[in-house]
């Protein structure tokens, strides 16, 4: 007799890939960059500059050493390195106290104590054209001797700041991960640094991370509690994720942590926009074309703006960030070598987090 029809065979477990959620994990996927200093594209600025190429070589060979634990690697920066970074550092520096009554305005409302120095921190927020927390971080970084626009931070004494304050920790990379591992990192409270800077001939705006990226743009916000939080938000929902959803966390962290603008006090006779995102928080061209601000000299006397990558953009859009935007922003593809042609604007970082959030909640539900 034939033998009785077998039973069909029971689903294949549902086989969650691993993730990494220590900060040791992360040393599986540290190394594992998609652009190395060594391996520049051919329209990046320093493609055809030799020494640039060596120097970024020697920086990234450090990052890719590394092991968690490990001392963070300490760079020696040339002076022509470092006069880069101060004159980015300043540019920023004016575009960050636009509307703040100098750049001491924080701290001299902190001095005041109580009501007075509410009222006076709120009057000298209104014209920011960055988010008032985030300029209020820089401030403190700088009033501890953490940043500075006069030398390269390292990255120990930031790591050791940032995680007095959040939990938060830095480390080394040598480029750009792949989406998968840098969000995988975020859920760790790990935010991958890398530590070579620009090339000088583009100093306005730079298409990939770079130190002044990472320290004047993604750390201090880092600092801040709810907006770290924002980005353990999209990491610890990028665990084990599908690859399109992973794909639509990149967008979602792009559109906001990297290009988020806040809604400013307009009918305060404030600014009208004010950054949070890290892209633009590093970029001076960027920064005051998204806040429609007239772009800032260089010290050259120069429009940064003709310098920016090609093409010069026409006047952004700028779109409400509300749940319903998010499936728009997830797909959407975005320009990583030019200004961004759309901005995301949401209502204080608060109201950032909570969008982020309940996306993240969808995402974890699929
Ligand atoms: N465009 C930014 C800058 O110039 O600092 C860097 C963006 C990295 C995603
Ligand atoms: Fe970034």
């Amino acid at each position: 007799a034939p033998a009785p029809a077998a039973a069909p065979p029971p689903p294949p477990p549902r086989r969650r890939r691993w993730y990494p959620t220590t900060p040791a994990d992360l040393d599986t996927v540290a190394a594992r960059t998609l652009q190395a200093g060594d391996d520049l594209s051919s329209d990046h600025p320093g493609f055809a500059d030799a020494a640039y190429r060596s120097r970024r070589a020697a920086i990234t060979a450090a990052a890719a050493r590394y092991r968690w634990g490990d001392p963070l690697p300490v760079v020696a920066y040339a002076p022509a390195e470092t006069a880069t970074w101060t004159a980015v550092w300043a540019q920023l520096a004016a575009l960050r106290a636009v509307g703040g009554g100098g750049s001491g305005g924080g701290a001299a409302a902190a001095a005041m104590g109580g009501a007075a120095a509410a009222a006076a921190a709120a009057a000298a927020a209104r014209g920011r054209v960055v988010a008032p927390e985030y300029a209020a971080a820089v401030e403190g970084a700088v009033a501890e001797g953490v940043l500075s626009g006069d030398a390269i931070p390292q990255l120990g004494g930031v790591d050791a700041w940032l995680h007095d304050r959040t939990g938060w920790r830095v480390r080394p990379v040598g480029g750009l991960l792949s989406p998968r591992d840098f969000l995988n990192g975020l859920g760790a409270k790990v935010f991958h640094a890398t530590q070579y800077i620009r090339h000088p001939s583009v100093p306005g705006y730079t298409p990939e991370p770079d130190v002044i990226h990472e320290l004047l743009g993604h750390v201090p916000l880092l600092s801040i509690p709810a907006f770290a939080g924002l980005n353990e938000t999209i990491g610890i929902a990028s665990r084990g994720a599908r690859d399109d959803a992973i794909e639509r966390l990149a967008r979602l962290y792009w559109f906001t942590v990297e290009f988020g603008l806040l809604w400013g006090d307009a009918a305060a006779g404030g600014a009208p926009y004010r950054a949070y995102g890290a892209g633009l928080l590093s970029s001076p061209g960027e920064l005051a074309r998204a806040v429609g601000l007239p772009a800032p000299p260089t010290a050259e006397g120069e429009d940064v703006r003709e310098g920016a990558s090609p093409p010069a953009n026409p006047e952004p859009d700028r779109r409400p960030l509300t749940l319903e935007a998010v499936a728009e922003v997830v797909a959407s593809s975005y320009p990583v070598t030019s200004f961004q042609r759309v901005y995301y604007v949401a209502q204080g970082l608060e109201g950032a987090a909570d969008v982020v959030a309940a996306y993240a909640r969808q995402v974890q539900a699929e």
